[in-house]
């Protein structure tokens, strides 16, 4: 493709030079430090890493002088430890699961979701998004960021926009027809549950005016991507983001699909040994370290994603100097993604080690049902419940299903256990086992 005809939102940023990005860089970070030092949850481990302000930062790489933060901090900051502006300046918060029933929360001002907003707008013009695209978003909307994040960005960009959420795909369906929508947005155990309602709905794809999916929230291969571009016939762009980061189009992929372009204006990326917590060399493989530049409202600063990704090196053909990741490999935590839902088991141990009559052990099962995860949970029960009649049993079963669902969103499928009939592992306990294959 010629080089004109590369779509930009913002050539000149997304063409800076690298001396240029470290400029922006500097400033953020500076900015991300005078802010964390308006919050009692950083002001103390700032001072404690002595930072007493932001002057104590003089190049990029003085970033290292500043702690990391986890997924557990959040937890202990919840809900306004984070809080750098006055609480009036906050217009919306969203969050996502934390370890157990304390979610992760973030808020933005308004200049935050506008910023937000313009990122997503600038992710999805890189992957040839335009104005005059119809752009249906399945993703969830709520407290999940992939609703509402990517649908203000979509409009920030000038498409039309239909907001479904998740689910009812025969209404999914109705509108991609009738509406003539040409960009989707969705998880991609859902482009592969689309793409068999699409078929047996009796829809030709003739019908439909399709051109691309964005899509994210969960792990996939290569593979997979391919399969869904084969089968409906389009292209498909990967889109990586976290609540914590302000949702999704941190990192996305142009219309080379070579890997997604992290926004280096907007977030500076360390990839790192886990275990050491030391920068690896670029190409190699480790956890992916975000500090976010384009947030007032609450800073985070080297957030520990628990993301596994390397570098890609080299630059990219589209011109754009903001490096690339490669697709992801894992995560260095125990955190399951359920149909784009993020699960951890404690969240689920927390359920059970409260409710009344049930025992000490369980096991976590997760497989795929066709194209879509399915959760099962067996649980064991003390001996005096298992003595109890069966409409006990039943009930207990219908509570536990329903705490779950409320904690996590899903409903697992729940089997009751005889006491002792779940094996106890010698040495560490096995409570998990996945049996999906990354499709
Ligand atoms: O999943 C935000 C999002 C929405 C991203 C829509 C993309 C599209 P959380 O619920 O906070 O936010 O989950 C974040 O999901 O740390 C990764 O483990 C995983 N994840 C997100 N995108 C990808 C991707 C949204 N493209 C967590 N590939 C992250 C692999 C992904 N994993």
């Amino acid at each position: 493709m010629a080089e004109q005809d590369v779509p930009f939102r913002d050539k000149k940023i997304e063409t800076a030079s690298r001396e240029e990005l470290e400029k922006v860089q500097l400033a953020g970070l500076k900015k991300q430090v005078e802010n964390g030092l308006k919050t009692p949850f950083y002001r103390d481990r700032l001072i404690k890493a002595g930072i007493t302000s932001p002057d104590a930062i003089t190049k990029v790489s003085d970033i290292r002088l500043l702690p990391f933060t986890t997924k557990n901090d959040l937890r202990e900051a919840y809900p306004f430890g984070l809080l750098a502006v006055p609480k009036e300046e906050v217009v919306r918060i969203h969050a996502s699961s934390g370890t157990t029933g304390t979610p992760t929360v973030i808020y933005l001002t308004q200049n935050d979701l506008n910023l937000a907003s313009d990122t997503m707008a600038r992710s999805l013009t890189a992957a040839g998004g335009t104005r005059s695209d119809i752009i249906q978003n399945m993703m969830t909307y709520g407290l999940f960021t992939g609703g509402l994040c990517f649908h203000y960005g979509a409009e920030l960009m000038g498409a039309m926009v239909i907001p479904t959420s998740a689910g009812n795909t025969i209404r999914q369906l109705k509108f991609m027809k009738d509406f003539g929508t040409t960009i989707i947005h969705a998880t991609p155990s859902y482009l592969l549950h689309l793409h068999a309602a699409i078929e047996s709905a009796g829809y030709s794809f003739e019908d439909l005016k399709l051109r691309k999916a964005i899509t994210g929230a969960e792990p996939h291969s290569e593979e997979l991507r391919c399969k869904i571009q084969d089968k409906l016939g389009i292209e498909v762009y990967n889109c990586y983001g976290m609540s914590e980061m302000n949702g999704p189009g941190l990192a996305f992929e142009c219309i080379y699909r070579a890997g997604m372009h992290v926004w280096e204006d907007r977030y500076i990326m360390e990839i790192v040994n886990p275990e050491t917590l030391e920068p690896v060399p670029d190409g190699e493989t480790g956890e992916l370290i975000l500090t976010i530049l384009c947030r007032d409202a609450m800073p985070l600063i080297r957030y520990r994603t628990r993301d596994l990704t390397r570098i890609i090196p080299g630059t990219c053909e589209c011109g754009r100097t903001h490096r690339r990741i490669a697709r992801f490999t894992g995560r260095t935590d125990d955190m399951l993604i359920i149909n784009g839902v993020n699960v951890f088991p404690s969240q689920i141990e927390e359920v059970l080690l409260r409710t009344h009559g049930v025992g000490a052990s369980y096991f976590i099962t997760v497989e795929k049902k066709g194209v879509l995860d399915k959760m099962t949970v067996q649980v064991e029960i003390t001996p005096e419940m298992f003595a109890d009649d069966a409409r006990v049993i039943h009930a207990l079963k219908d509570r536990l299903c329903q705490e779950m669902a409320a904690l996590i969103t899903i409903r697992p499928t729940i089997i009751i256990k005889q006491p002792g009939s779940i094996p106890i592992s010698e040495g560490k306990a096995k409570r998990v086992e996945d049996l999906r294959n990354l499709p």
